[in-house]
């Protein structure tokens, strides 16, 4: 797909339901007691994985659109599923199931694409292995085999700030014996945290760790999914990058363990407002307006990271078109997504022009240099497509994205909803 530069982008949009809080409603739904009424699922191919997931384990689940049902069957009603569960590209998918599956009383195998089975899961094997569970991986990556075993809560110290990691060790907490704890270097999105506990478990936290007790029962509830932030991720860079623009960013989910976003682009000196913010049962979120500003270069690093960590990539092509150095530090993480975040958006940055700089665990950006079209390979992820039509829209010349379509994996509808705004 090509994308060339665009005199401004103005109007509103209204991004898709949020996809680690769409994961984790049909999972915490599928393992509860009575319907779950999801409202503003994500309908992205990383969200179906889940749902097709479940549905092999014999859980009834309605999809209409926007809205899902799941009729849950209990934390012990998941049937042994006749084949390989496929969580397809999700890595959401694979590491919160395997928090569940660990103790079941069955064995199953989990895999996904090519992507997936490059993906480290000694991660969550590990942690998941002290609790008592029985996990064989294929030199720590997918195919997972488990077979279900009677657990044990631990208090894990996970060297890394993961919600994944700490999703899939809190799922198994809620069988296992005894109490759970997950301690982070820093606190990742809590989005289990407020769902578990709007579904009736006793799960709370105490400055990085979170703690889990077992659980009899989880009780279905209704969930209102908020916009994705991190889809809106490359509404608000464009809208702040691109000379003319005005963009209103309708139903954003705002929790403070993902915005991230927003602080650091108001630190780059960004026009950003809250138009209304509301309280959605414990996520909130607000329609958020942003302008076309002066930016300037920035630190991000630390505690910041985890909050921000899958928009990194549009805030470097950001960065590009900010005045001064903008250093990201503590992001070693993004070598281990969909790609090698970390070297993809160096090298395709530099393709474009770029003055960027790959470090051991980040990139320094000196922005201000006007970047040219490129042909730039996505390698499938849908963060680097997004991030490369965004840039595109602001290069001289014309960009081509290659593998564009990957977009589906969190996001069908981008391209539509961004050309609906460009002047
Ligand atoms: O689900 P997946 O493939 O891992 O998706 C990504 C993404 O960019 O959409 C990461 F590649 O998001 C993760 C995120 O990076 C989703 C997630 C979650 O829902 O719990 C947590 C983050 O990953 P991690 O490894 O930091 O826990």
């Amino acid at each position: 797909m090509k994308f060339s530069k665009v005199r401004g982008l103005r109007g509103e949009v209204l991004v898709p339901g949020d996809k680690s809080i769409s994961h984790r409603s049909v999972m915490f739904g599928a393992i509860s007691e009575g319907n779950t009424e999801i409202y503003n699922y994500l309908q992205g191919a990383d969200c179906l994985s889940t749902i097709s997931c479940f549905r092999k384990m014999g859980i009834e689940i309605e999809n209409n659109g926007d809205n899902v049902t799941v009729h849950g069957k209990g934390m012990r009603g998941l049937n042994r599923p006749d084949c390989v569960l496929d969580c397809g590209n999700s890595g959401t998918t694979i590491r919160l199931i395997s928090g569940i599956l660990a103790a079941q009383d069955f064995d199953v195998t989990l895999t996904g694409d090519a992507s997936i089975q490059k993906r480290p899961m000694g991660r969550i094997t590990e942690p998941l292995s002290l609790m008592g569970a029985d996990i064989t991986s294929v030199n720590g990556c997918a195919p997972l085999r488990i077979a279900g075993k009677r657990l044990h809560g631990i208090h894990y110290t996970s060297k890394v700030a993961s919600a994944q990691v700490k999703s899939a060790i809190l799922l198994a907490g809620l069988y296992g014996e005894g109490e759970t704890r997950v301690t982070e270097p820093y606190v990742s999105r809590n989005h289990s945290e407020i769902m578990l506990k709007h579904f009736g478990a006793d799960v709370r936290a105490e400055g990085t760790t979170a703690i889990v007790q077992p659980a009899r029962e989880l009780l279905g509830n209704v969930v209102r999914v908020p916009g994705d932030i991190s889809s809106a991720a490359f509404f608000i860079c464009a809208g702040l990058m691109i000379p003319n623009s005005e963009i209103l960013i309708r139903n954003v989910g705002i929790n403070p363990t993902r915005s991230g976003i927003l602080k650091v682009c108001r630190d780059m000196g960004a026009d950003i407002r809250f138009l209304n913010e509301y309280d959605g049962d414990g996520e909130p979120a607000a329609d958020v307006l942003v302008k076309s500003s002066s930016l300037h270069g920035t630190t991000i690093s630390g505690e910041m990271i985890p909050a921000l960590i899958d928009e990194i990539p549009v805030i470097a092509a950001m960065a590009c078109f900010a005045q001064g150095e903008t250093v990201i530090r503590d992001a070693a993480e993004l070598k281990v997504k969909e790609s090698n975040r970390l070297e993809v958006m160096v090298n395709s940055l530099t393709a474009m022009g770029a003055d960027v700089t790959e470090t051991e665990d980040g990139m320094i950006i000196r922005g201000g240099n006007m970047l040219h079209g490129a042909v730039i390979d996505s390698r499938l992820d849908h963060r680097i497509a997004m991030t490369f039509a965004v840039a595109g829209l602001c290069a001289e010349g014309e960009t081509e994205v290659l593998g564009a379509e990957c977009v589906n994996i969190s996001y069908p509808n981008f391209y539509g909803d961004l050309e609906r705004l460009m002047r």
